[in-house]
């Protein structure tokens, strides 16, 4: 075994940790995996945020079989085939108002990348060349390419890879927890952190600056909920200076907040939003950035013969990356998975937060069907906590995620309260035998 694990360098994952004492996901359906040893594992994340629909969808499956054996790839560039233009049509329809175009990438990553470079030409576009500046966020996660590293804020994913992308600056982030901790819901305390984007603007001027993108619910660094007026505040500044504002959905998008997008459910429109994960329930890789109207216009102003945007993939609009976007949109219609968050988060938060009061816990956070519970790291080991919480969960039939010293989790949205119970009571107990 161990001689066959060693080539795989495997991303984000203690290697050699791993390797010394593998776990193996080698099935699952529904809302659980099986592991090698026949164990089987109640899904309590969604995969990686991303089977928002759970396991093993039927519809999902026959879709993407069928592709495959009828139409294997087209190329994007210059070529079209019609499950890409069905799709494109399927997401304006569930998008907020007036955002009704879409560029099909293959990640979150390359969303973020799109969305940053889709920002940038509209402002060539329109004249305003000079607008070069991009912000993020203290603690943001914005996939791994350069671009989204240089307006991310994760320390450990920027800090090993040089001077990254010039010209960016970050707001602070937003997580207050002497004033906010164990909020239920959005907290009520941080509106004024948005406050940071008028200091930048005063600082660098506002004609230098592009776009701002922030995730609406900040996912990878440990389920930071926005604070109350937070991001209308955001949109505001923007609004009031040109800026673009992009959200980067990838984790929010697709029912994980109660509504289509995260966009809805804080009722506050972005002017791109990034998305992957749930677009094909994580069956096959997909991302898209979706559009204003009026930011594609812009582009559209040329001579008809020449390429309007200098951008695009080769796996961009995959056929079988559509066949299986399609359904899932199928099946979270069919089920009415895009709204069931809300019939299920106020059960979801009382379980999460009578938690408060169990070991080591000083916060848990919530929205939707998410939520973070932050332990109080061991003196001098940060993260070991969580981890050995999170093995500990495994080895009793629950997988969830730790980001830092937050367990986070984002389970299928097809969970049942059953199944709630038995998340948050084998984490209970995993917190009662923690170190
Ligand atoms: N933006 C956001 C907001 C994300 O959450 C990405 C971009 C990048 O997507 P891709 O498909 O390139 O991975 C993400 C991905 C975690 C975790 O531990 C979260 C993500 C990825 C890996 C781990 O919470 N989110
Ligand atoms: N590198 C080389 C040499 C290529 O030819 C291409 C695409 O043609 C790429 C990278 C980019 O690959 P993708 O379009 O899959 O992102």
């Amino acid at each position: 075994m161990a001689s066959r694990l060693d080539a795989f360098w495997m991303p984000f994952t203690a290697n050699r940790q791993f390797k010394k004492a593998p776990r193996m996901l080698v099935r699952a359906e529904g809302m659980h995996y099986w592991d090698a040893d026949g164990r089987r594992i109640l899904d309590g994340v969604a995969g990686l945020w991303c089977v928002n629909a759970g396991h093993g969808r039927p519809k999902i499956v026959q879709a993407i079989q069928a592709q495959a054996a009828e139409l294997d790839y087209a190329p994007p560039f210059q070529m079209g085939h019609p499950k890409a233009f069905e799709l494109a049509e399927r997401l304006a329809a569930i998008a907020p108002a007036g955002m009704g175009k879409v560029f099909f990438t293959n990640s979150g990553s390359e969303s973020v990348e799109t969305a940053l470079k889709i920002a940038l030409a509209y402002h060539r576009a329109r004249g305003e060349g000079q607008r070069t500046r991009l912000i993020g966020r203290e603690r943001g996660y914005h996939g791994v390419n350069f671009g989204g590293i240089s307006v991310g804020g994760m320390v450990a994913n920027r800090k090993h890879f040089g001077a990254l992308l010039a010209g960016v600056d970050h707001l602070r982030h937003t997580h207050d927890p002497a004033r906010n901790a164990f909020s239920v819901g959005q907290p009520a305390h941080g509106a004024e952190f948005a406050d940071d984007l008028e200091r930048l603007c005063a600082l660098h001027d506002p004609s230098t600056i592009a776009a701002v993108i922030v995730e609406p619910v900040a996912g990878s660094t440990g389920v930071l909920v926005p604070p109350q007026g937070y991001l209308q505040r955001l949109r505001e500044i923007c609004d009031r200076h040109g800026i673009v504002l992009i959200f980067d959905e990838v984790i929010t998008g697709f029912g994980r907040t109660g509504n289509p997008f995260g966009a809805q459910t804080f009722g506050v429109t972005p002017d791109l939003m990034t998305l992957a994960k749930g677009l094909t329930n994580g069956s096959v890789p997909m991302g898209a950035v979706l559009v204003r109207d009026a930011i594609h216009e812009a582009f559209m102003t040329g001579p008809e013969n020449l390429i309007e945007f200098f951008h695009g993939y080769t796996y961009s609009a995959h056929p079988l990356a559509c066949a299986a976007a399609l359904g899932t949109l199928d099946t979270y219609a069919e089920e009415g998975l895009l709204t069931r968050a809300q019939s299920l988060q106020g059960y979801w938060a009382e379980q999460l937060h009578a938690l408060r009061g169990e070991p080591h816990v000083v916060d848990v956070r919530n929205v939707g069907l998410v939520g973070g519970v932050e332990l109080a790291p061991i003196p001098g080991e940060p993260t070991k906590r969580a981890f050995g919480v999170f093995l500990d969960c495994w080895q009793h039939g629950v997988m969830l995620r730790t980001t830092g010293d937050t367990v986070a989790m984002s389970p299928p949205l097809i969970i049942e309260r059953a199944q709630i119970d038995q998340l948050v009571d084998t984490l209970r107990q995993a917190l009662r035998r923690a170190a």
